[in-house]
Parts: C-alpha cells; sequence; structure tokens
C-alpha cells in the first residue's frame, strides 16, 4: 500500500467542514479519497508525493493532458490583463466562430459557466419557444444537478444510490418523462400520450455518466426523425462527447443535427464553462433579445474562453486519429485480459472513451448497466490505485484518455489491470 497519510489528514479535517469531504460527490470514496497536489501530462500526484496515470482527466474536460504548456501560456498572458470585466470581450467572438465552424446547429450560442447551466437553460429555451412544459429525458443519463434532470440520473447520483434526489418538489419533475436509451417505441408512446405538451427530447448521444453506452445503428437518426415529426425539438447534451468523439461531437461522428446543443467541459480546456446553442431562430428567444432570462456574473469568463480557444486550435491540429487509436489499444488490452480470465465482463467505449463493465451481458441502456457489479468495480478501483493509476471512482462513469497518454502509459496500465483484475477475482 503507498502511503496516503496526508490524504487521510486533509479529508478527516475535509469531512468536519464539507459534506463527504468533497466539493461534488463523485470525488468521494472510501475510506477517503486522494488530495492531488498537481497534473502533468497523463500523470497526477498527490499530497503524499504518489504518481498516478489519471484516466479521470477531470472528469474529461483535459482532452490535451495536465498542464498542457501552450494553454498554460496563454492563461498567464490572459492573467496579466485581469479575469473579469463584466463587459463583452472579443474572445467570446473568436469562441462563437470556432464553434458554429465545428457545430454549424449552433448558429447562435450563449456562453455560462458549467454543464448545468447549460442544459437548465437550454431546456427553458425549448420550453419557451415551444411553449410546452414537458420534455423527455433519457434514464441514466446525466445533464447537470439543476432539479428538472435530477430523475433516474447517472453519474454520482446513481453511484450513491440517490438516482432522484430529495429536495425537489415533484410538481418539477412532473414534467419531466422518461424513457430508456436505445428505444426508440417508448419515446413515440410518450409524444401519442402527452400529444401537444412536449417541447424536447434532451439526451447524451453516447451516455458518459453510466459508464459509455452506444447508441445502437440508427436511433441517433431514428429519433431525429421522430422528433421532427412530432414537430419536438432534439437537444444533444454533447458535455462529455463535444470536441471528444470528433471537431463537432457526436453530430459530426453520427451525422445527426440536433436542434440545439450543449458543449462543455472540453470546450473550456480545463477551466469552467458550459455553452449551450441553437438555430438563429430559437436562440432569439433569449433575453435580451426575446424573453427567455438567462444570465451570470461569470458568463463567457475570459480564462475560460482563453484555454479553450487554445485547446481547440491544438485539439484542430492534432486531430483525434491517434486519441482513437489509443482507444482501440486500450480496448483490446482489456478485452484480452478478460478473454484470459476467461469471464465475459463487457469492454465498452468509443474514441478516447472506455469502461469495463463488469457483467456479462451487454449494455444498451441504464438497467444494463445497473446489472454490473459496482462494488466488485470499486476492489478493482482500489487495487489500481495501489498500483498508481487512477479511475474515475465509479463503475458509472467514463475513462478518458489524452493527446499525453503514451503507448508506454497504456500498456503498463494495462499490465496492471490484468494483475489487479485476477486479484480481485481471487
Ligand atoms: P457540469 O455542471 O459538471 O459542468 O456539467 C454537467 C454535465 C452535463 N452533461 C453531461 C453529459 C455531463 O457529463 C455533466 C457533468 N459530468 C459529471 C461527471 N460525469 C461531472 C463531474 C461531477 O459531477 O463532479
Amino acid at each position: 500500500m503507498r502511503g496516503t497519510v496526508r490524504s487521510g489528514a486533509l479529508y478527516f479535517e475535509a469531512k468536519k467542514m464539507l459534506p463527504g469531504g468533497v466539493s461534488s460527490p463523485v470525488r468521494a470514496f472510501d475510506p477517503y479519497p486522494i488530495y492531488v497536489r498537481s497534473g502533468k501530462g497523463a500523470v497526477i500526484t498527490d499530497v503524499d508525493g504518489n504518481d498516478y496515470i489519471d484516466y479521470c482527466m477531470g472528469f474529461g474536460p483535459l482532452i490535451l493532458g495536465h498542464a498542457r504548456p501552450e494553454v498554460m501560456d496563454a492563461l498567464r498572458m490572459q492573467l496579466d490583463r485581469g479575469t473579469l470585466y463584466g463587459t463583452p470581450i472579443e474572445k467570446e467572438v473568436e469562441m462563437a466562430r470556432l464553434i458554429t465552424r465545428f457545430y454549424p446547429s449552433m448558429e447562435m450560442m450563449r456562453f455560462v459557466s458549467s454543464g448545468t447551466e447549460a442544459t437548465m437553460h437550454a431546456i427553458r429555451v425549448a420550453r419557451g419557444h415551444t411553449g410546452r412544459k414537458k420534455f423527455v429525458k433519457i434514464e441514466g443519463a446525466f445533464h447537470g444537478a439543476h432539479d428538472s434532470v435530477l430523475v433516474k440520473a447517472g453519474s454520482g447520483a446513481t453511484t450513491h444510490s440517490a438516482p432522484d434526489s430529495l429536495g425537489i418538489p415533484e410538481e418539477v419533475t412532473a414534467n419531466t418523462l422518461l424513457a430508456p436509451f436505445n428505444d426508440l417505441r417508448s419515446i413515440e408512446r410518450l409524444f401519442l400520450e402527452n400529444q401537444g405538451q412536449v417541447a424536447a427530447v434532451i439526451l447524451e448521444p453516447v451516455i458518459g455518466n453510466a459508464g459509455p453506452i452506444l447508441p445502437d445503428e440508427g436511433y441517433l437518426q431514428g429519433l431525429r426523425e421522430l422528433t421532427a415529426r412530432h414537430d419536438v425539438l432534439l437537444i444533444f447534451d454533447e458535455v462529455i462527447t463535444g470536441f471528444r468523439l470528433a471537431m463537432g461531437g457526436a453530430q459530426q461522428h453520427y451525422g445527426v443535427r440536433p436542434d440545439m446543443t450543449v458543449l462543455g467541459k472540453i470546450a473550456g480546456g480545463g477551466l469552467p464553462i458550459g455553452i449551450f446553442g441553437a438555430s438563429r431562430e430559437i436562440m432569439s428567444n433569449v433575453s435580451p433579445v426575446g424573453k427567455v432570462y438567462q444570465a451570470g456574473t461569470f458568463s463567457g469568463n475570459p480564462l475560460s474562453l482563453t484555454a479553450g480557444i487554445e485547446t481547440i486550435r491544438l485539439l484542430e491540429r492534432e486531430g483525434h486519429a491517434e486519441l482513437a487509436r489509443k482507444g482501440e489499444r486500450m480496448r483490446q488490452g482489456l478485452q484480452s485480459i478478460v478473454n484470459e480470465l476467461h469471464r465475459g465482463f463487457q469492454v465498452v467505449g468509443l474514441g478516447s472513451m472506455f469502461q469495463l463493465f463488469l457483467t456479462d451481458c451487454a449494455v444498451r441502456n441504464y438497467t444494463d448497466a445497473k446489472r454490473c457489479d459496482s462494488i466488485l468495480f470499486m476492489d478493482l478501483f482500489h487495487k489500481l490505485l495501489e498500483r498508481g493509476v487512477y479511475l474515475p471512482p465509479s463503475q458509472y462513469e467514463t475513462n478518458f484518455l489524452s493527446t499525453a497518454h503514451s503507448e508506454a502509459q497504456i500498456d503498463r496500465t494495462l499490465d496492471l489491470f490484468a494483475e489487479a483484475l485476477s486479484e480481485v477475482l481471487g
């Protein structure tokens, strides 16, 4: 066991002041989380001086790795000019140009400070635009932590057994209709049962928050047709998949154009951001042009835009082919380990996203994902942690590769996975 005394001491003090000792539930695990002091490339270092190959990557934003020098330099330059003005800035225009280039569905957009804010406002705009109250959410998807979407929510809500949060009036979630992923019929049924009342369907085109779950062939295209036929807006939450699967996200990868798009994570290059956008017609509902209100002191803040613009430019130059190759290497390696152990565990993912589902059954939706042995997964997580590999601490998250992960680091991780997995299966 590696020494983590200082992490333990910090946690002991933290949990007296911070619920669960953390600032977001997904970071908590027993007996205590590691406290990270620094990150460089694909490696994080904890306060006790231990290094870990990182596959959490800040839960997705750090596609270029930790502390990428060009991004840090751009941030330093911006820091010298101040951090916030409360006025429009040139970088908003620069960023909007970049986004519309890669996401033609986003003719107009607004910058906010988190994915949570962005999905909340996207839903508000959809309701304002259509004059309808209800919307469809996919089971096990996660769209941040605001009231109307915390129903059968994935990510930390599922990890900590609270997919439906207390403190949210049922009147609020009464307008949230639920459908399983990869099931067009159930969505059509909801449209028919709630005719003329459904404003939108919001989904992660590839679910990242119940582990990665891919859409069946034709599912997204089918959903596009179905929503268009019923005059319901289609919202892609690409907070994870945006800039991750391709520069133009899942909508580029699958060739499906949603009515509204939400971005976050990578778009902020490691700093807080959320972006929601759509056609000019839809976005003209947003204040001060239209009557859907949205506001924020830190919206479009100079530091997030600086890191985001630099990250997007570097990513465009470096491309996604190498990232996808690394993902393939990791998935193939994991599959060999599983085969050698004569197990039927599911190696899943796409591009630079991957996960090992500890179940023998194929996972096409949230119900399937919940069949995974999440307790065994946490044993595996700890065995990897002891060996210097940091995964997001849950079966219901996605592991991320970055351009900074080397083949040697991936191969080393696979060796450690093999050791750790045989040990937990004992
Ligand atoms: P933020 O508010 O955390 O920036 O974004 C919310 C959000 C929206 N949509 C999707 C598809 C997301 O994945 C997220 C946030 N993801 C989680 C973990 N998978 C962030 C980590 C956390 O909750 O602490």
